[in-house]
């Protein structure tokens, strides 16, 4: 049973996620849900700013590249994250990492399927500038080819 004053959840969150009485964890800190849900990390005008960033192993204290992040630590976060597939979600909150302020959600069986490459394009988190990186690298290559091939004649 919840307790009497639980918050009614802000539309579109199946489950919240906030900071609990010590100011230095989440109040949730494992966490298992289906795989659609939404789990939303919102806190108000806390002491200490926090934030929510994927890690890619338990332990670490550095936050993954290119995995899901609400942005700089703040004193207010509103940050939503819907949850489309099989997966472990490990995550720090950057500024409290070491200690240990960290948390996991399990979606669905916790397991990741393989993912085929080209549906890495349609997770809308992904970092822009990495995937426009890639073209560069892409473009340069084929700049390089070009310019070989030419030689040769
Ligand atoms: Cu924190």
């Amino acid at each position: 049973m919840p307790p009497a004053d639980e918050p009614v959840l802000p539309e579109g969150c199946d489950y919240v996620v906030g900071i609990d009485d010590s100011g230095y964890a989440y109040d949730v800190i494992d966490l298992s849900i289906e795989v659609g849900q939404t789990v939303c990390w919102i806190w108000e005008d806390e002491s200490m700013a926090h934030n929510v960033a994927q890690i890619e192993n338990e332990g670490d204290t550095n936050r993954m590249l290119g995995g899901k992040y609400s942005g700089m630590a703040m004193t207010t976060v509103d940050y939503r994250v819907t949850f489309d597939e099989n997966q472990t979600f490990l995550y720090i909150c950057e500024p409290h990492a070491t200690m240990d302020m960290i948390g996991k959600v399990v979606v669905g069986t916790g397991i990741m399927e393989e993912v085929d490459e080209t549906d890495s394009s349609t997770d809308s988190n992904s970092v822009p500038g990495f995937t426009a990186g890639l073209s560069g690298i892409a473009l340069a290559a084929a700049v390089i080819m070009y310019g070989g091939r030419k030689s040769e004649l």
